[in-house]
């Protein structure tokens, strides 16, 4: 499998772009040409992360790239962050979900509200790809409604005890420290919990027909005690802590998905014009151009979108229901451009040997995690109503 060496970029929205971004655009294009695409079917088959790729992502700066210099990151703009993941998810969901789970749930936490220690002991070891991080927010009986959690920390002395679980933790299993949200007396407050520490657990979950080439895991909490100094992250109390990460991680989705989208609209729009029905090439029917002009119009709104969200990022003016709508309709439409990529290229499109399939099960997944569609919805209708209703 090969992919172009150009963005899908109707509007040129390139324009928009500073050199720094262009350039980041550039180099993530030709890694996920050249590293990811010949081998991503086969790690999605046989449910494997290509953890061969960890290292150079950290090399090339792809893990936690808009966090300062002094801890090893690039320093980059929002929309250069938003830009890798799109060519990162272009090549496959696990790729982004591995980054945005790397950058933006674990280091930015640790960025935000970890202590100085707790920042130069793991900033570097994360962005060069040494460690690797996971996020635990979700339980089994609690997704869409955090708040309801029952992993619980209780202090004893200078000392924390946690039990609980967590479950669909993305890195889970390969993780090195985990980031993981419990209920205390104070309040949910997040905690550094390393691997190998006594009571830690975290099985793989098998089985999946969406991300299979992302690790998803249980995390285990079985009277677990850590040192206050080196894992309670001290800068922040309340839902608003992981809900803030969520808002990095969610941001980078809404570029993500669109590369996901790109890698399917390119597909069709080049089978199209080679295959022949009717004797002419079907990209010739009217209902074939429709379905064309659909995708590509999507796809660029979609780009506009997130670069818009991306600068007023930057510029500190972004709202968490602005990211909502971004995260929200971009993973609606790509999640749609796929669907429509796949009946273009009618029965082969089921192939693994075509991208199609790959990244419309992947997207099922995209579309729940980091917020469901429906939230998102809810997020957008709270905003310009005033009135919540996610509690009925
Ligand atoms: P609510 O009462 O609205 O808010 C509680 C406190 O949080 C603050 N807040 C936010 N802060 C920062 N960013 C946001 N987006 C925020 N939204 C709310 C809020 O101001 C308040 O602060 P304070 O100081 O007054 O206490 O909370 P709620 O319980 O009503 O919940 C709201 C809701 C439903 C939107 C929230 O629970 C939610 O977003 N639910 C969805 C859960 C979710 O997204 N889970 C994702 C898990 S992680 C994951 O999926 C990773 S996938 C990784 C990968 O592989 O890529
Ligand atoms: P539920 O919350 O049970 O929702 C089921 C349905 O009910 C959805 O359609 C939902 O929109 C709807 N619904 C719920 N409440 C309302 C309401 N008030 N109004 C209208 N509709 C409602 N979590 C982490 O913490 N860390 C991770 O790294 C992570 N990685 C993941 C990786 C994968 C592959 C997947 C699939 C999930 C991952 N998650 C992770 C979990 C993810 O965030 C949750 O699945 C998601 O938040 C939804 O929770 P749920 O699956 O329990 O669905």
């Amino acid at each position: 499998m090969s992919g172009s060496s150009q963005m899908t970029d109707f509007l040129e929205v390139r324009e928009l772009l500073t050199d720094e971004e262009r350039m980041v655009q550039a180099q993530a294009r030709q890694f996920v040409n050249e590293r990811v695409l010949p081998v991503i079917e086969r790690h999605a088959q046989d449910q494997t992360f290509p953890s061969a790729l960890i290292r150079p992502m950290g090399e090339l700066g792809f893990l936690g790239p808009t966090l300062p210099a002094r801890y090893g990151c690039a320093g980059l703009s929002s929309a250069a962050y938003g830009l890798l993941m799109y060519e990162l998810e272009r090549g496959d969901s696990a790729l982004r979900s591995f980054a945005s789970v790397q950058g933006s749930l674990v280091m930015y936490p640790i960025f935000a509200y970890g202590s100085e220690a707790q920042k130069d002991h793991w900033l570097p070891l994360l962005a060069s790809g040494e460690a690797i991080g996971c996020f635990g927010l979700t339980e089994p009986d609690f997704g869409s409604n955090p708040s309801g959690m029952r992993t619980r920390a209780v202090r004893e002395g200078s000392r924390w005890r946690l039990n609980g679980s967590k479950m669909w933790i993305t890195n889970g299993s390969v993780a090195d420290v985990a980031v993981v949200w419990a209920r205390t007396d104070d309040g949910i407050r997040g905690f550094l919990v390393e691997k190998g520490t006594p009571g830690f657990t975290a099985p793989e979950m098998k089985g999946k027909w969406s991300l299979r080439a992302s690790v998803t895991s249980e995390l285990v909490l079985d009277d677990v005690l850590v040192e206050e100094e080196r894992s309670l992250l001290p800068g922040v109390k309340g839902l608003k802590g992981p809900l803030g990460c969520l808002n990095q991680a969610r941001f980078g989705i809404a570029w993500g998905v669109l590369g996901a989208a790109e890698a399917c609209y390119q597909c069709a729009l080049d089978h199209a014009r080679s295959r022949v029905q009717f004797d002419r090439p079907i990209a010739g029917f009217q209902l074939t151009q429709e379905k064309l002009a659909w995708m590509v119009t999507e796809l660029a709104k979609g780009q506009l979108l997130a670069l818009h969200v991306a600068r007023r990022k930057d510029a500190g003016t972004v709202t968490p229901a602005q990211i909502s709508m971004a995260k929200m309709n971009n993973v609606s439409v790509a999640r749609e451009i796929c669907a429509r990529a796949r009946t273009i290229l009618g029965a082969s499109g089921i192939l693994g040997e075509y991208p199609i399939m790959r990244h419309m099960a992947n997207l099922e997944s995209v579309y729940t995690y980091e917020g469901t569609h429906e939230m998102h919805t809810l997020v957008i209708g709270e905003a310009v109503t005033g009135i919540s209703a996610f509690r009925g």
